[in-house]
């Protein structure tokens, strides 16, 4: 049975590839699965039929037989357990690029999410012009020492990885503040992940969509 993922019918980055069905759409390329896409309007997003395979209201999901799954971090997790292509086979580096993804969701992103808030939903506010710059140190507090890690390195851990799709997919969400540029090889290893065949079958299913 082939897998189905939820996306947005017209997401609101009009086709960047920000919308967080692309990461799904890559981890599902980097392993040579076939998929198939339920598009949403917003508002049938949080209609009972999708808050039933996702809670909170959100896309993407993924759906494969009986299982229905939520959560990007999750749902590439399992196309990586289940597929090779995205994991090594030792334990330890296997357990250790998961733990690339875990420091991409929960260690990274968090705050590239507060800066598309301030930004977007509080951007007319009048605190916001005190608040923005706390909030970019915050982010240029967790890029520095990601790019001292990575160093010379292509990827954060030998071989491409589900890390390295997930830190790539957040970071790329950074682009439009510049923040990247003050990293050069973080811009870099960014650059190397959109270079991959994968991520570019991903980015134009996407668009492809966005653009109709
Ligand atoms: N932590 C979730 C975040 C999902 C998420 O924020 N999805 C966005 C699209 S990229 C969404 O559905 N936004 C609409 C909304 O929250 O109503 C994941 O990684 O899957």
């Amino acid at each position: 049975m082939t897998v189905t993922i939820t996306a947005f019918e017209k997401s609101p980055d009009g086709g960047k590839g920000l919308a967080r069905d692309t990461r799904v759409r890559w981890a599902l390329e980097e392993t040579g699965q076939p998929y198939d896409v339920r598009l949403l309007s917003f508002q049938a997003m949080k209609q009972p039929a999708h808050l039933a395979l996702h809670p909170f209201g959100q896309i993407p999901t993924y759906e494969d037989g009986e299982l229905v799954l939520f959560e990007t971090g999750s749902i590439v997790l399992h196309i990586a357990q289940r597929h090779a292509g995205l994991l090594p086979h030792a334990a330890d580096a296997r357990a250790r690029a998961i733990t690339w993804m875990f420091a991409a969701l929960s260690t990274i992103e968090p705050l590239i999410h507060d800066l598309t808030i301030a930004k977007f939903q509080e951007g007319d506010k009048p605190w916001t012009r005190e608040r923005l710059p706390l909030v970019l140190d915050r982010i240029r507090a967790r890029l520095q020492p990601l790019s001292a890690r990575l160093g010379g390195a292509d990827w954060l851990d030998g071989d491409f990885s589900a890390g390295d799709l997930m830190m790539v997919s957040v970071l790329l969400r950074l682009r439009a503040s510049g923040l990247l540029d003050e990293f050069p090889n973080l811009a870099a290893y960014v650059a190397r992940g959109e270079a991959r065949p994968a991520y570019k079958r991903a980015f134009a299913a996407q668009l492809a969509v966005n653009a109709a």
